[in-house]
């Protein structure tokens, strides 16, 4: 990594259902991160955490009427239209944003903050799809929505604060898939954006999958962003998720899509901004998956074993 690595946390949880993701960028510090990073010999600046409001006390309905069935839809962009900022600060600044969530609603001002003055492509790495939209969710939470948030599907596409200025569909590859919902599936069919199953990883392997969903994500962007959501992995190896599925990715093969983006992060079409979501300390166990996301992020940011 050839910048200053700025570590910007949100402790979000109103993305999601279960409790216990706030902690997140509590645990990923607890784990190590910052001093893993220096060890790399890449120095590194805790910004520490944007303000997120409490659910108590917060009305589950703000946001409407433009929001549907989204949850705490008001509140969201409040925490995303801060996190755009301190990214797009960052970025400013010459540093490398390393965002630690929360659920990965937050995705939806990472992505606003470090597009907006550069062309990005997007990995997003997630047994999940994230492409529903308020009109088909069928539970309201908007990390199951923040994809399609970001490139300004259904009513996103009526707010000023949600679609990335600059993110193509055609620069967005996901990988990793494994749980799409009946409803969220022609959306991603319908879009522009690249479709990586499981299914995809056992026939061609991890390696050529993710080379592709770079290419995907270069291919005339300034940038890449790397949106990790734990939940990619699979849950033996990453316990600590508010929602598991199995046949995830293995331990080897996290690591070598994280040593690829190393890799290429030294080409033009560089690494850009990173984001590591959905770690939950309360369903881990001793802090196992927040471990992991460090060293994730480390592999990523250019450790090699020899
Ligand atoms: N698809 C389901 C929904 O919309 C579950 C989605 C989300 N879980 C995540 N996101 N961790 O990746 O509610
Ligand atoms: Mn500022
Ligand atoms: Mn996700
Ligand atoms: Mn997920």
């Amino acid at each position: 990594m050839d910048r200053n690595v700025r570590i910007i946390g949100v402790p979000m949880d109103l993305g999601a259902d279960r409790r216990g993701v706030d902690m997140g960028p509590s645990a990923i510090r607890y784990a190590g991160l910052a001093e893993e990073i220096e060890g790399l010999d890449v120095t590194c600046t805790d910004w520490g955490d944007v303000h997120v409001p409490r659910p108590e006390g917060t009305d589950p309905d703000s946001g409407a009427p433009a929001s549907g069935d989204a949850k705490f839809l008001g509140e969201t962009e409040t925490v995303c239209t801060r996190l755009a900022h301190e990214v797009d600060d960052a970025v400013a600044g010459g540093d490398f944003p390393l965002v630690l969530g929360g659920d990965h609603s937050i995705a939806i001002g990472t992505a606003s903050g470090v597009s907006r003055e550069a062309e990005t492509g997007f990995v997003w790495f997630d047994a999940h799809g994230d492409f529903n939209t308020p009109a088909t969710t069928s539970s309201g939470n908007v990390h199951g929505m923040s994809l399609a948030a970001v490139l300004g599907k259904g009513s996103f596409a009526d707010t000023d604060w949600a679609p990335a200025p600059n993110v193509s569909e055609e620069n967005v590859a996901l990988v990793g898939l494994r749980s799409i919902d009946e409803a969220e599936r022609p959306n991603i069919r319908d879009s522009d954006v690249t479709a990586y199953s499981m299914t995809d990883i056992d026939a061609r392997g991890v390696t050529e999958v993710v080379g592709e969903a770079l290419d995907i994500a270069t291919d005339g962007t300034d940038g890449v962003h790397v949106s990790l959501d734990l939940d990619w992995l699979d849950p033996t190896e990453a316990p600590g998720v508010g929602t598991p599925e199995r046949g995830g990715v293995s331990y080897r093969e996290a690591h070598a899509a994280m040593e690829i983006i190393a890799e290429r992060a030294a080409e033009p079409g560089r690494l850009a901004s990173m984001e590591l979501v959905e770690v939950n300390p309360i369903l881990d166990r001793h802090n196992r998956t927040a471990e992991l996301a460090v060293e994730l992020a480390t592999s990523a940011l250019g450790k090699v074993i020899l």
